[in-house]
């Protein structure tokens, strides 16, 4: 492919213009080939971007080590740029347009010099399906271009596709001299376009996936009424029969794993299949029965490497052994990967995610362990390689979903799994959700904030608004899914998980999908139905005595307690903030007063 037979004028002037500004070397093509794949890589490995492991032990896998100073998402470097503020709303951080284009004007100036620009034509989702979006992404980092064309659906195809004049989301991404003070994460849903400077990693330079298939996505997905959302696609299988359901956790909070998960022993008589559709995105619309359908827009996973193995979960340590880049783990001398809570032992020595020597054991001045990979290190693996990928996950009408979860990771107060009492207390119950702050984005790590649907960073617009809109898609479907809240990191006194999780979560599932079924017993508390005593499948599981009481106690005073927090989030939105919010609100604060037989 040549700039001399690009068909679509719009498309080949933002590209002129682009690389007037930027002053690259040259400008290249990707065309999504096989032989051009490989050829980049070798290219990346001449110039030291990656490093190839041990082929005989990881076929077709590289390894990658990103700048100490950038090895998660900078929501505090992260904007909408829309003319009105408001239509920011409080949660995001705003910068007019003409602020934004400026700064990144002068950082992009000059900053590709000596460096290839790579111009990668992306559709996120199946190409041509009535759910996908075209994206065409600008980038001087070759890590970039192999990581998309693991994640997206990337090359000639998707240009042919969009002819002469279709949309696409501009996506310009430099990463200049990634130093933190030219760092900017700039999103323009009026223009859409997205601009990423200053950082390589994931999030930020990949713009297919937050920045695009979240951000400008849900800003899209409000105009054109369906939803964007930070949602992984499961599917059920019994008695040949599949059930979907779509699960809204944030950021290194479960989605991967339970996207994946291995049947317990337990059930095994049963005889569940579980299928993964997606880990981290979904799209979702009205389809003309009524239901909701979810399609995955992307094509491959970029998962949390800390905590995978073959224990917790084994399709992804399949879905990882060949085709895989690995960023910012332990690289040992012997040209293997590795890192905490992984397969296996350590390498003998290697270098640590910051480039230093590391040996098994190696503790710091304090005593305190060293880590061998950084708690947010990450695989970017094909969709296709997990042994548990649903035959029709690229199906384009995407799959009917039963029931919407929405969890945190909450030592305490939020029970195993509660069912909202309807869809509007459903999305109040999604709005409240808080959790703790994990190593996904730069911040203090466990710290609660609130993080409405799993959307707080990925919003791209005044989430009370998208609240409202949340409400009104309620009204649109005549059989709308079930809305369920869990927490699968709920502790007891001694500060150790009460539930096992992963693929024990499928019991929580099981007693979902009886209630979406009208089966299922349930006891009704003030926050929703709780499982009767006797509904969940335990069997085979060994629970101590009384942790399943712990594991589904709502104390009212401590969700009373709780609404002071919600009041202080809802007020920020002021007006913006639906009504019917509000009126959940008091509903629960008078349920909460009220005593409930049991
Ligand atoms: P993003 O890719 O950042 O959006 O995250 P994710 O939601 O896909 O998170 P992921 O599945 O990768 O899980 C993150 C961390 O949570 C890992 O360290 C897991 O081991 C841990 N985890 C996942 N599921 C469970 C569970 O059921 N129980 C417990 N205790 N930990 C879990
Ligand atoms: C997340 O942080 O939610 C991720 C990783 O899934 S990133 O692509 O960096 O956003
Ligand atoms: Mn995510």
């Amino acid at each position: 492919m040549t700039m001399a037979t690009i068909r679509h004028e719009g498309l080949k002037a933002w590209i002129d213009e682009t690389a007037r500004l930027g002053q690259p070397d040259q400008v290249c093509w990707v065309d999504g080939t096989e032989e051009e794949r490989s050829r980049l890589a070798k290219r990346a490995i001449a110039r030291g971007f990656v490093i190839p492991l041990d082929q005989d032990r990881y076929p077709g896998c590289y390894y990658s080590r990103s700048n100490p100073n950038d090895v998660a998402r900078t929501e505090h470097l992260t904007y909408i740029c829309t003319r009105k503020r408001e239509d920011a709303g409080p949660t995001n951080n705003w910068m007019s347009p003409e602020e934004g284009y400026a700064k990144a004007k002068e950082i992009i100036q000059g900053s590709m010099k000596g460096r290839t620009m790579y111009v990668i034509p992306f559709s996120m989702g199946p190409i041509g399906s009535p759910f996908s979006k075209i994206g065409v992404e600008i980038t001087d980092s070759l890590y970039v271009v192999l990581n998309m064309l693991i994640m997206t659906r990337a090359g000639s195809k998707v240009l042919d596709h969009l002819g002469t004049d279709g949309s696409f989301t501009k996506c310009l991404h430099t990463r200049a001299d990634l130093d933190v003070r030219r760092r900017l994460i700039l999103h323009f849903p009026e223009d859409n376009a997205v601009v990423s400077t200053g950082s390589a990693y994931g999030g930020n330079a990949l713009l297919g996936k937050k920045c695009l298939a979240l951000r400008i996505a849900s800003w899209q997905a409000r105009q054109e009424n369906w939803l964007a959302e930070h949602m992984l696609i499961l599917g059920i299988e019994k008695d040949g029969k599949t059930d979907y359901v779509t699960a809204a956790f944030p950021s290194a909070c479960g989605k991967t794993n339970l996207a994946m998960l291995i049947p317990p022993r337990g059930l095994k008589a049963k005889g569940y299949k579980i299928w993964t559709l997606g880990d981290d995105i979904a799209w979702l619309r009205v389809g003309r029965d009524g239901r909701l359908w979810a399609c995955n827009p992307e094509a491959g996973f970029f998962g949390v490497a800390p905590g995978t193995n073959s224990k917790t979960n084994p399709n992804a340590i399949a879905t990882i052994r060949k085709n895989t880049i690995f960023t910012n783990v332990l690289l040992g001398d012997d040209l293997s990967v590795w890192w905490e809570d992984g397969e296996g032992e350590p390498p003998a020595s290697g270098t640590s995610w910051d480039g230093k020597p590391w040996t098994p054991g190696l503790r710091d001045a304090d005593g305190k362990p060293v880590p061998g990979a950084h708690p947010n290190s990450r695989f970017t693996a094909p969709a296709s390689q997990c042994p548990s990928i649903a035959p029709n996950w690229e199906d384009p009408q995407g799959v009917p979903i039963s029931a919407i979860i929405f969890g945190g990771r909450r030592e305490r107060l939020a029970p195993l799994v509660f069912e909202a009492l309807d869809w509007a207390h459903g999305v109040y119950a999604g709005a409240t959700v808080s959790s703790e702050r994990t190593a996904a984005a730069v911040g203090k790590v466990g710290e609660v904030r609130r993080d409405p649907m799993a959307m707080l960073p990925f919003c791209g617009y005044n989430m009370g608004d998208y609240f409202g809109h949340w409400l009104q898609m309620g009204g649109r479907m005549s059989c709308p899914p079930k809305i369920f809240h869990v927490n699968w990191f709920r502790k007891d006194e001694n500060r150790q998980f009460l539930w096992p999780g992963y693929g024990e979560n499928l019991r929580v599932i099981e007693w979902i999908l009886a209630r979406c079924h009208g089966k299922g017993k349930a006891a009704r508390t003030p926050i929703g139905f709780v499982p009767a005593k006797g509904a969940l499948d335990l069997a085979g599981l060994n629970l101590p005595e009384g942790a399943m009481d712990k594991l589904l106690e709502v104390k009212a005073e401590d969700w009373a307690a709780e609404l002071d927090g919600v009041k202080v989030f809802f007020d920020q939105f002021g007006a913006a903030l639906p009504k019917e919010l509000w009126r959940q609100y008091d509903a629960l604060k008078d349920r909460l007063k009220t005593k409930v037989p049991a």
